[in-house]
């Protein structure tokens, strides 16, 4: 099957701003609302790689295009790896991600163990074909929000080697060390290769 476009499974505006950064010079990249995927996507999994391939092997079954989804969260370790899978839910089922970063520095005050890494699996499914790419990134939490870009957790976390949030920097350099950035330069390199 020849992979000239991609729909991208995901609602999440901040990933799509990342994930167009690696595709759009490879591929035609297609919207769920280009594809008319109108319904919420299951994610019913208990890991980030049984998500991220429900989320593609869904809307692929509908559409029959090529589909590329992301999975993703935060592992606190001193929270043995909270919010993890539930990240976009730690705080209720709304994705609210104020009330999420305000859950988890209440969860971790007074804490001298900061220790935390995101993770983010990229499931590529091509018909009956899938394909898993993972990235991680270590760093820490820091004890109150700091900057405005991004999304997410992105106040909150700074990458081991730097002083900044990811919040604090631009999309450019939160890519050169970030988890979703090291799964999809596995998957440019991979489109290439073919
Ligand atoms: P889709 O399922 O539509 O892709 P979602 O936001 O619900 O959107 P996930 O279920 O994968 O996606 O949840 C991932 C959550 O993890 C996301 O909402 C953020 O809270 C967090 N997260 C993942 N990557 C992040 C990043 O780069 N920066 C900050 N937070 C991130």
């Amino acid at each position: 099957m020849t992979l000239d476009r991609i729909v991208l499974c995901t609602r999440n505006p901040g990933k799509v701003t990342e994930l167009r950064a690696f595709l759009n010079e490879e591929v035609e990249v297609l919207s769920l609302d280009d594809v008319g995927i109108v319904e919420e996507l299951p994610e019913e999994g208990d890991t980030f790689c049984e998500n991220a391939l429900q989320k593609a092997r869904h809307v692929a079954q509908k559409c029959g295009f090529p589909c590329l989804a992301d999975d993703s969260g935060l592992e606190v370790v001193a929270l043995n790896g909270a919010p993890g899978v539930r990240s976009a839910r730690y705080a209720g089922s709304a994705g609210d991600q104020a009330a999420n970063m305000d859950k988890l520095l209440a969860a971790m005050h007074g804490m001298s163990d900061r220790r935390a890494r995101f993770v983010a699996v990229i499931a590529l499914v091509e018909g009956d074909a899938a394909h898993v790419f993972e990235g991680t990134v270590e760093g820490s939490i820091t004890t109150e929000l700091r900057g405005v870009a991004g999304f997410g957790y992105d106040p909150v976390f700074v990458p081991a080697g730097d002083t900044r949030t990811y919040a604090e920097m631009t999309t450019s350099d939160k890519q050169r060390t970030s988890h979703r950035a090291k799964a999809m330069e596995q998957v440019v390199a991979w489109l290439r290769s073919r």
